[in-house]
């Protein structure tokens, strides 16, 4: 087998290549070859220095990471890092492109750092459940000093070339071409007869007792239950420590935060994010052209919906019933444009806005490739607004809407080409949220889910497939851990203790200060939608509906399940005798915040293994993924398919049907969920499935 890393040799100077595409990361063959390529510069008499590069885009994407959680393959990257430093020639590492974790790592393991203007160095482990372990949170700081190794480090944060050189990181930036820059460097330092400059070999960095003090602060508030950040922050304190028992004390923190859950989940839910958009059914597919977007309404939604395919250079026509209206949508723009530049997320919000035209007549649309109707959530206004479209949009358009729960097959029914409708649920502000929902009926054509795709990833969002269905994926859930809620306030339970565990599972809000925050009147009209259809077993959260008569509907009234002072809420002390009232005589227990979450969690997933078994999310990952960008499921549980792996599924099983002998309407087992633990099989199983 050929090694994925080069050697060449000419004119004194050694060039060593790695190759290893799609990201150079530095698997054990990485690893071997570049082992490999000092000990030859050591025995190549004719090469006096050696460059270190990257082929491809990019210098080196870090560790393998489809290596973690498995045996180990020498040589370990910490010691190839310090092989490299070892060599008696100097070494230049010469960094196009990102070097990230290990990269970044191999980077300052070289003597000399030149980068190309472009390039990105950083330390991104923490947002894989680890820190860096192949010696970045001991050579970070003795070059730069701790304070921006703490900036750094805790966060997965990355500097620009610019950047690294003003903090010390590298020693020099070239806008030429990469090799070429380097080779020149080379020959000044032989020039000069400049010797190896070894990182370990400086002095730990001066104390600096404020920077720690700041970082652990920061990180024991922002972390919410996530080791990683402060296990990164105490390795980064090791460098105070002669460099071998610094390197001693991040390796021992490294491995035992490679034994975590966190992460394992952490890892699941970086492949997911690359696995999710990849459907057999789009394999070779093209998408259609969405150069210019329209947007049927001008309310939050559809001004999110409008910034967000600004703030991505589409050009967006955007239709509203009159010209106040329009005014009034084009202000909302103008606002999120202008909060985007202060964010950093846009430099120039005049030349985006210049991108928006807004009228009241539908004509304007007959030139656009793609329009998304985000008008009020009731089937007969869709329907007209899908006719008229139908009417002055040219053939091969699309026709999307972001209904959250209507059915999307009804309303391309009702136009003469259902091929080129499809369901684009945005979430709100859905200028800021990563998710899309993407709403495929049956009848739709694949290269208009295509096009949906490849528009999430021009808006920078995670687009999941959903089937059709009342809620599709994410609200679907949602309704259900919403009723098992409910049931243990029934039970028991008050609505501040269950929102206490639920953030203590590690969800920024618990249920109902999220109902608080979205507006009690949302939670009254979606039961008041389906009371036809309610099932007499259903229950009903009377207290919840005599709150929406008494006009407490959350944060905008100041009074909900909280009282609120601005944004803070305080437990309203008026809600308990509602819900008391609600209670009757229903036996009362106790919960403490275990039994909250798994009693939350079992209903989250049990609905999550029926939406997978019927087809409406493709693959369990999908509803991962939908729970994480939608719904603020802690990155580090992986997502709830992967959390229940994680207990187990029998387990998992067992509660349900316990709960089921006095509840057996709500707790109902998935019949996938049964299927499962009859096989012996997992939730990964199924992922692992869908791609073979
Ligand atoms: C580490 O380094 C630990 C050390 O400190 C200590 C060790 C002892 N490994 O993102 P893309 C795959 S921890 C394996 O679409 P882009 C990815 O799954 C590591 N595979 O490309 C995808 O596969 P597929 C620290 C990897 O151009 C394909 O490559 N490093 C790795 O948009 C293309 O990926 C990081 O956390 C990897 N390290 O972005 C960096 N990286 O085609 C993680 C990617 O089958 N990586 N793959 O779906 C990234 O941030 C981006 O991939 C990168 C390129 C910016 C490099």
């Amino acid at each position: 087998m050929t090694s994925p890393v080069r050697y060449s040799s000419a004119d004194g100077i050694a060039v060593i290549t790695i190759d290893n595409p799609p990201v150079n990361a530095l698997g054990q063959a990485v690893r071997q070859g570049l082992w490999d390529a000092i000990d030859r510069l050591a025995q190549d008499d004719s090469a006096h220095i050696a460059i270190l590069h990257g082929a491809g885009s990019l210098f080196l994407g870090g560790a393998d990471i489809s290596e973690f959680g498995k045996p180990p393959q020498p040589p370990a990257l910490p010691d190839v890092c310090a092989r490299i430093e070892a060599s008696a020639k100097p070494v230049i590492a010469a960094v196009h492109g990102p070097a990230l974790g290990g990269g970044c790592e191999v980077a300052l393991g070289c003597h000399f750092r030149l980068a190309q203007t472009g390039a990105r160095f950083g330390f991104p482990e923490v947002k894989l459940g680890l820190l860096p372990g192949a010696g970045g949170t001991q050579r970070m700081p003795r070059l730069t000093g701790y304070a921006a190794a703490l900036d750094m480090i805790p966060a997965g944060g990355a500097a620009s070339a610019k950047g690294a050189l003003e903090i010390g990181l590298i020693d020099r930036v070239t806008d030429g071409d990469i090799v070429e820059a380097a080779k020149d460097y080379a020959r000044e330092l032989l020039t000069a007869g400049t010797a190896p400059r070894r990182v370990s070999d400086l002095p730990s960095p001066a104390p600096d007792a404020q920077a720690f003090d700041t970082a652990r602060a920061l990180w024991a508030k922002k972390s919410r239950g996530e080791v990683a950040p402060l296990q990164a922050i105490d390795a980064v304190a090791a460098a105070a420590l002669p460099f071998a028992d610094g390197m001693a004390e991040e390796r021992r923190l490294f491995l035992e935060l490679m034994e975590t859950p966190q992460r394992a989940g952490l890892i699941h839910a970086f492949f997911n994010d690359r696995k999710v958009s990849k459907l057999p059914e789009l394999k070779g597919v093209a998408p259609r052209d969405v150069a210019h977007v329209g947007v049927i309404g001008g309310g939050t939604m559809g001004a999110g919906i409008a910034t967000a395919c600004l703030l991505s250079s589409l050009s967006v026509t955007l239709i509203e019933r009159d010209d106040a209206s329009a005014d009034k949508a084009r202000t909302t723009i103008t606002a999120n444009l202008d909060a985007a530049v202060k964010r950093g997320k846009l430099r120039d919000a005049a030349a985006a806005l210049s991108q928006l035209t807004t009228a009241t007549d539908y004509t304007a649309l007959s030139d656009v490739n793609l329009t998304i109707e985000a008008v009020f959530e009731d089937m007969t206004v869709k329907k007209e607004v899908f006719a008229q479209l139908d009417a002055v949009m040219k053939p091969g358009a699309i026709l999307a809407t972001n209904t959250s729960y209507l059915d999307v097959a009804e309303i391309a029914e009702s136009t003469k080409r259902p091929q080129d409708v499809i369901g684009l649920h945005f979430f709100s502000p859905a200028h800021v949220m990563k998710l899309l929902e993407v709403v495929v009926p049956d009848g739709t054509a694949t290269d208009v889910t295509a096009t949906a795709f490849a528009l999430a990833k021009r808006l920078g969002k995670v687009a999941v497939r959903a089937g059709n269905c009342d809620g599709f994926i994410g609200n679907r859930i949602l309704a259900t851990y919403r009723g098992a809620a409910d049931r243990m306030i029934l039970d028991g339970a008050s609505p501040f203790d269950i929102d206490a565990a639920i953030k203590g599972f590690g969800l920024p809000m618990g249920p109902f200060e999220m109902a608080d925050l979205a507006g009690l009147d949302i939670g009254y009209m979606t039961r008041a939608r389906k009371v036809a259809t309610r099932d007499a077993r259903d229950v009903t959260p009377t207290w919840a509906d005599e709150m929406y008569h008494k006009g407490w509907l959350g944060q905008k009234t100041g009074q909900g399940y909280y009282t609120y002072e601005g944004r803070k809420g305080t437990p309203n002390p008026e809600v308990g005798p509602l819900i008391i009232a609600a209670r009757g005589d229903r036996p009362q227990q106790s919960f403490d915040a275990e039994q909250i979450q798994r009693r939350y969690m079992a209903a989250m997933v049990n609905e999550a293994a029926k939406v997978v078994g019927e087809g409406i999310a493709a693959r369990p990952l999908d509803v991962d993924v939908t729970l994480l960008y939608g719904y603020g499921f802690p990155r580090w549980r992986g997502g709830p398919m992967h959390w229940a792996d994680s207990v187990g599924l029998p387990a998992l099983l067992d509660d349900i049907r316990t709960w089921a002998e006095t509840d057996p309407y709500f707790w109902q087992p998935a019949p996938l969920l049964e299927q499962l633990v009859s096989d012996g099989r997992s939730f990964a199983d199924l992922n692992k499935d869908s791609t073979k």
